[in-house]
Order: structure tokens, then sequence, then C-alpha cells
């Protein structure tokens, strides 16, 4: 067996070797909806870009070998036009009357669709604590068919051990499927299939896309009888993304293992920073010895990501504050391009769990953490946290 190439060389060649009808080394753009047959059914492989399209191959391609790295045999990707579209064409797997246990820290967009648009289709949701994959296993009924984590969650950066998760739910019952929504750590951190789970999902809107410049989504697997489905409903519903898109998403993924060494290296400064901040009551980042996930995600990450929430002493106005305060972090929605950004979550991101049993605290900032000068990033913060 020849050896596997390293995650570096993986994100820049896989699924991009040069172009076979120019020798064009970038992959191109094949903006293009149809394709000519040269009779009746006789084509090049392609017959219409929803079903399939050269550049989308690339990516698909390419996150399948991202995620796939650590493990042995094919996997398979799937690229769709937001990451909101790969989870429903995920949770199409799921029929009326089934049962999901998800996490009751998830981002508020996949609680809307879970709650306000799936519910409605007779879809079952339990959410529960996945950092404590006990919490997960007892919530497993007769009728539960998947199990829905983030580790790192959203915006609690909560951590779930993925292979104990796995292993309690595989026990409990082989038929149940564990999906990993992986986009707060990328592939690079963390590859949920090597630690047992079914589906990794990505929005690769973040740190895959990398510049804040393109929305898109992902699912990868190893089950080939659940790509074929997948494919099928990829093809069926139509969420897909257009070419250009999905360039712009495989221009971003060549650097994704440098931008996440600095986001990580970056963002542990600032954590270590903000926990001796006097008007800062708690700093949530996995690299701190003293977040409970942080054992477990020494264990299943490379580094500990670019993402880091803070609580401020004086509640939510406190954060409103610092938020309209700050000069290099620019205040919006999102997460994962080399630009910092810090948000409100409970006003902004997860607005749609408010007044739910998963409403965030008030107070919450959160900070997406980018690739600048860190000394920049620390003294912005710096001067908006005296305001
Ligand atoms: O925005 P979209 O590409 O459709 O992806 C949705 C999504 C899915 N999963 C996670 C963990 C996410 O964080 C998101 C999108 N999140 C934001 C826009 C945000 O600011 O948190």
């Amino acid at each position: 067996m020849p050896k596997k190439d390293s995650f570096e060389t993986l994100a820049i060649h896989a699924g991009q070797a040069p172009d076979p009808a120019t020798g064009a080394v970038i992959t191109p753009i094949y903006q293009t909806s149809t394709y000519a047959q040269e009779q009746v059914g006789v084509t090049k492989g392609y017959d219409y870009s929803r079903t399939i399209n050269p550049t989308r191959s690339a990516l698909e391609a390419c996150l399948a070998a991202l995620e796939g790295q650590g493990i042995d045999g094919p996997t398979y990707g799937l690229a769709f036009a937001s990451g909101m579209a790969a989870i429903d064409t995920l949770l199409k797997l799921v029929k009326p009357g089934e049962h999901v246990v998800a996490s009751n820290d998830v981002y508020g967009g996949t609680y809307r669709l879970f709650e306000r648009v799936l519910a409605d289709y007779g879809l079952k949701f339990s959410y529960v604590d996945v950092s404590n994959p006990q919490q997960v296993e007892a919530a497993l009924l007769p009728e539960t068919r998947l199990v829905w984590i983030e580790t790192p969650t959203n915006p609690l950066l909560k951590i779930s051990d993925i292979a104990e998760t796995a292993a309690r739910i595989k026990n409990k019952n082989s038929q149940i499927k564990l999906a990993v929504d992986n986009t707060f750590a990328s592939p690079y951190l963390q590859q949920p299939l090597a630690l047992g789970a079914d589906f990794v999902v990505h929005s690769t809107t973040k740190y895959l896309g990398g510049h804040s410049d393109v929305v898109g989504g992902a699912i990868v697997t190893q089950d080939a009888t659940a790509y074929e489905k997948l494919k099928f409903l990829q093809n069926a519903v139509g969420a897909v993304p257009g070419p250009m898109d999905v360039w712009l998403t495989l221009r971003g993924i060549k650097t994704l293992a440098l931008r996440m060494e600095r986001h990580s290296a970056n963002a542990m400064r600032i954590a270590e920073y903000l926990s001796h901040h006097s008007v800062v009551a708690e700093v949530i980042y996995p690299g701190l010895p003293e977040h409970p996930g942080h054992q477990v995600a020494k264990r299943q990450m490379r580094l500990f990501g670019g993402m880091v929430s803070l609580v401020l002493k004086n509640g939510a106005a406190a954060a409103n504050r610092m938020v309209a305060s700050t000069r290099i972090f620019t205040l919006a929605e999102s997460l994962g391009g080399v630009e910092s950004l810090i948000e409100v979550p409970a006003a902004m991101t997860h607005a749609s769990v408010s007044g739910s049993p998963l409403e965030v605290p008030g107070g919450l900032v959160r900070l997406s953490v980018g690739i600048e000068h860190v000394d920049d990033l620390l003294d912005d913060l710096e001067q908006a946290l005296k305001v």
C-alpha cells in the first residue's frame, strides 16, 4: 500500500490533478449548467450541473481525502449550497416518527431547522449535554436513528468525546448513526470518522473556505450505502453550490493547515490574556487547562482552534459595549475567516434559541480569532474592555 500523503499535501492536491483537457494546474471553474451529448445518453460523464460538475467533484474529493486521512478505505464527500443545506439533506435520512438525540448547545440555525422545520414533518428531537456520553446513551430510544453533536459546540465550546460517544451508541444499537458537525475544528484539527463517527458535516463557509467570501456546506462519510442515498438526495433536492463558490472553497482549503496553526496560537494567547482580566467573569477555551473538556480535546484535537467565548461580569450591557468598541475585531456573525470577528450570540447567531431550553447567556461574547498579529488583537481587546 503506498503511504498516504500528509494533510498539508492532500489539502493542495487531493481531487485536483492538472486539468486533463488543458493541463491547467488549478482546477478550472466549470461555469456551465449542462454538457453536450454525442448521442442521447452518450456523455463524457457529465450531463447536468445539479447532478455533477467537475469543479464541485474536485472539492468533494478533496474534503473526502481530508476527513478520511486517518482511516483505511474510501471516504465520500458531497458539497452543498450552505451548511444548513448539508444538515437538512443529512436529516432526510431520518423518517417521520423517528428520533434524533442532539446537543443542547448547537448553532442556533441548526436548532431552528430541527424545531421549526423538521419537527413539523414528524421528526422527534431530544436535547442533552453531549459532552457527557452517559447522557447521550440515556437519551437513546428504540426509535432513535441519529445522534447529532458539535464539538467544540457553538457558542459554549463544550467538548464531546467522539470515540466514547460512538462506542456507547453502537453498543446499544448498531443501527444508530453518529453525525459530528466539525465546523469549529476543521479536519486539520479533528477527524471524527477515524474516531467512530458515521458522518461529518461542515459549514464550509467557515474555516474550510477561510476568507469570509463564500457560503457552503459538506457531508463526508465512509458508508457507501448512505453516500448513495445522500448523493441521490443532493440531486433530488438540489441544494448544490455553484462552480465559483466551490472553487473559492478549494482555494481556501489549500492554506487550511497554516491558518489553523495561527488561529489556534492566537486564540490561546487571547484566552490566557482574558482569563486574567478583571472585568471578565469566565473565559471558555478548550486549550485552557481549567476547561472541563481540556483532556478530551487534547486527545482528539491537534490544537484547540480559533474560537474563544467569554462572559463579562457586567452582563449583556457590557457585552454590547465591548463588541461596539473593537477596532480590528469586526462585529459580525460567522467565523473561521482570516479576519477576527466578535459577536453577542444571544442577540445574533443564537437569537433563534432565545426563550428555549438552549438559550445562551446575554453577557456572552464570542470571538472568532483571526490570523492578524496577535499583539494588535490583544491591544484591541484591551481598549474595548476599558470602554
Ligand atoms: O451558515 P451555513 O453555512 O449555512 O452553516 C450553518 C452552520 C452549521 N454548523 C455550525 C457549527 C455553524 O456554526 C453554522 C453557521 N454558524 C454561523 C453563521 C455562526 O456565526 O455561528
